[in-house]
């Protein structure tokens, strides 16, 4: 898979994309990540890349030019074109299986916003798709591909070393269940102890208890986690 990185901020990835599991699957070739300046299109003695919004109001935007012309530089680097994600707080909130689905693609464009956002030009001109990783405000794009490229990688066939540990994960098998509770040694820790059945050496009652500990884990989350902005009812 190659991903192409469009930022202001290229030097912000370079400790996560050497970082172990991401650094190794560029090493073996199953990943591939670029990334590309998109102060470097730019035009001007200034290089400017943002201005006031038309109609006022607080920040600066994202000028659609730059943007624009960096991603029709990098589309031309390789074939096929890569599908173009915008990483917006306003996009499609990112879950595993957006996950799943971005993981299925062969070529990813993510473009990182800063200051208060794109112009909305750059969307309508290029087809791209928007994303948010959650209901909340990051000063910029770029934690958020990370999150991304992270999410995804790990789903490439060969990066994780055992393949069946993503099909374990939480979100992942059949509900999208949560994981229920792990134990590793010792068995007795400051006098909390691991649950008896997982020390029975019994397989089938081992995957009924944690099959039950899913399901238990998952009504717990949801009991705990509010309804996302944008479904709730009441009005401002
Ligand atoms: Cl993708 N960008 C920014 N700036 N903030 C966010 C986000 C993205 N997702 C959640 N918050």
């Amino acid at each position: 898979m190659l991903i192409d990185i469009l930022t202001l901020f290229p030097d912000m990835f370079t400790g996560f994309l050497a970082g172990s599991l991401l650094g190794a699957a560029r090493q073996r070739g199953l990943v591939d990540v670029r990334l590309f300046d998109i102060r470097d299109f730019a035009e001007g003695p200034h290089r400017q890349v943002d201005d006031r919004p038309f109609g006022g109001g607080p920040g600066m935007l994202l000028m659609p030019g730059p943007i624009v012309s960096c991603l029709e530089h990098v589309q031309a680097q390789a074939s096929p074109p890569g599908s173009v994600i915008l990483l917006t707080p306003g996009g499609r909130r990112l879950d595993q299986e957006g996950v799943e689905n971005l993981a299925a693609r062969e070529r990813l464009l993510l473009v990182c916003g800063r200051y208060e956002g794109f112009d909305a030009r750059v969307s309508q001109a290029v087809g791209a798709e928007e994303v948010s990783i959650g209901d909340y405000v990051l000063s910029g794009g770029e934690v958020a591909a990370m999150v991304v490229v992270d999410a995804v990688a790990r789903l490439i066939p060969g990066v994780l070393g055992d393949e069946e540990s993503a099909r374990h994960d939480s979100f992942s098998g059949p509900g999208r269940l949560v994981e229920g509770p792990q134990y590793t040694r010792p068995r007795d820790f400051r006098g909390l102890h691991v649950p008896e059945v997982l020390l029975s050496g019994d397989h089938r009652r081992i995957e009924a208890w944690r099959q039950e500990q899913a399901l238990a884990a998952t009504r717990r989350r949801s009991a705990a986690t509010p309804t996302p902005g944008a479904a709730r009812r009441s009005q401002p």
